[in-house]
C-alpha cells in the first residue's frame, strides 16, 4: 500500500463523520440543526474549538447565499480554512534543514513513553544515509536496557554508530559524549534518542532541560532541532503534550506518528492552530519509507 493510501486509510474515520454530514446537505435546505450537527461532527474529529468556530461562522454567513449551502461549497470551505491553518506550519523539511544547518547538525528527540521516538531516529538516520549524510546515533535513554539494544539493533541494520552508556547512566553524560564523538569525527548529523517522559512529571523535564544545557556548552548553537514525537491515536491529549513539552525545552518541529491505524488525525489541525511548531515529519506505520515530510494540501486531501 503506497503511503498516501495509508494515511487516506488512517483518517478515513475523521472523514467519514464529517462526509457523512455533509451527505445529508445534498438537496436541502441547510437549517439550524443541519449546521449544528455539522459542528458536533467537527467538534468529536479533535480539530479544535477555535477551528472550528472559525469555520462555523464563515459558514453560517454563507449559508445565506443558496450556493455556498451545497455539499460541495461547505465542503470546500472547510478544506480552505484547514488549509489555512496548516499551511503556515509546513516549514522547511528535515532535510532541508539539515543541509542549510551547521554541522554537525544536532537532532534532539523527546515525546511521552511509546510514541515511536526510536523508530523516527532510525527512520530519519536511513533517509540520512541515503542522502549520503554521515550521522551518528546517541543511546540517550539510559532508563530502560532494552532502550539502549533496540536503537543498536536499528544502528547495525542501517550501518550507523551509536555511542551509548551503560543502562542507568546520565543521559547528560552519554550526550555529552556523543557531541565530542560528533565534532571529532566531523559527523553531518547527530541524532539524540531520549527516555518516554511523561510531560507531567517535573523531575523528568528538568533532566531533558539538563541535556539541552550539557549541548550549549562551549558556545554551541545545539540542539538545533527539538523534535516531539506525538501518537497522532491519543486525540486532545497530544495538544497538552506539545504544550508542556514546548514550555520545557522550546520545540522547534513535530512529529506525528500513527496516523495509519485509528488515527485521530483533527489533532494536527488543533496543534497547528493552537502553537503553530511547524510539522516536519508524519508517521503511517513502522517501516522506514512509511515516515514521510509533511505536507499540508496532501493531509487534507487525505482528511476530507
Ligand atoms: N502503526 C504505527 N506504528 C508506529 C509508528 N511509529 C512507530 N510505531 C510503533 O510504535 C511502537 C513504539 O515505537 P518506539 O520507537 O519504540 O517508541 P518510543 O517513543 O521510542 O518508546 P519509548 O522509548 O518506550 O518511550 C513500535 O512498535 C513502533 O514500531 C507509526 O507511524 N505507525
Ligand atoms: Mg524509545
Amino acid at each position: 500500500m503506497g503511503w498516501f493510501q495509508k494515511l487516506s486509510e488512517g483518517l478515513s474515520k475523521t472523514r467519514t463523520t464529517v462526509t457523512g454530514q455533509l451527505d445529508r446537505w445534498l438537496g436541502r435546505t441547510p437549517d439550524a440543526a443541519l449546521l449544528e450537527d455539522l459542528e458536533g461532527a467537527l467538534i468529536s474529529s479533535d480539530l479544535g474549538v477555535h477551528v472550528v468556530q472559525k469555520f462555523m461562522d464563515h459558514i453560517k454567513n454563507e449559508v445565506r447565499g443558496a450556493e455556498a449551502a451545497t455539499a460541495t461549497g461547505v465542503r470546500n470551505a472547510l478544506r480552505r480554512t484547514v488549509l489555512d491553518v496548516l499551511r503556515p506550519v509546513q516549514g522547511q523539511s528535515i532535510t532541508e534543514l539539515i543541509e542549510k544547518g551547521p554541522k554537525p547538525f544536532v537532532i534532539l528527540v523527546v515525546g511521552v513513553n511509546g510514541v515511536g521516538k526510536t523508530t523516527t531516529v532510525a527512520k530519519i538516520a536511513q533517509r540520512l544515509v541515503e542522502l549520503g549524510k554521515r550521522s551518528l546515533l546517541v543511546a540517550g535513554d539510559t532508563f530502560r536496557a532494552a532502550a539502549i539494544e533496540q536503537l543498536q539493533v536499528w544502528a547495525e541494520r542501517i550501518g550507523v554508530e551509536v555511542i551509548r552508556h551503560r543502562p542507568g547512566a546520565d543521559p547528560a553524560a552519554v550526550v555529552y559524549d556523543g557531541m565530542t564523538a560528533a565534532k571529532a569525527r566531523g559527523a553531518d548529523v547527530l541524532l539524540i534518542d531520549t527516555a518516554g517522559r511523561l510531560h507531567t512529571k517535573v523531575n523528568l523535564m528538568e533532566e531533558l532541560r539538563k541535556v539541552k544545557r550539557v549541548l550549549a556548552q562551549d558556545g554551541s548553537s545545539a540542539p538545533h532541532e527539538v523534535l516531539l514525537v506525538l501518537d497522532a491515536t491519543v486525540g486532545q491529549n497530544a495538544l497538552s503534550q506539545a504544550r508542556q513539552f514546548h514550555e520545557a525545552v522550546g520545540v522547534t518541529g513535530l512529529a506525528l506518528t500513527k496516523l495509519d491505524g485509528t488515527a485521530r488525525g483533527g489533532i494536527v489541525v488543533a496543534i497547528a492552530d493552537a502553537l503553530k511548531i511547524p510539522v516536519r515529519l508524519i508517521g503511517v506505520g513502522e517501516a522506514v519509507e512509511d515516515l514521510q515530510d509533511f505536507n499540508a494540501e496532501a493531509f487534507v486531501d487525505a482528511l476530507f
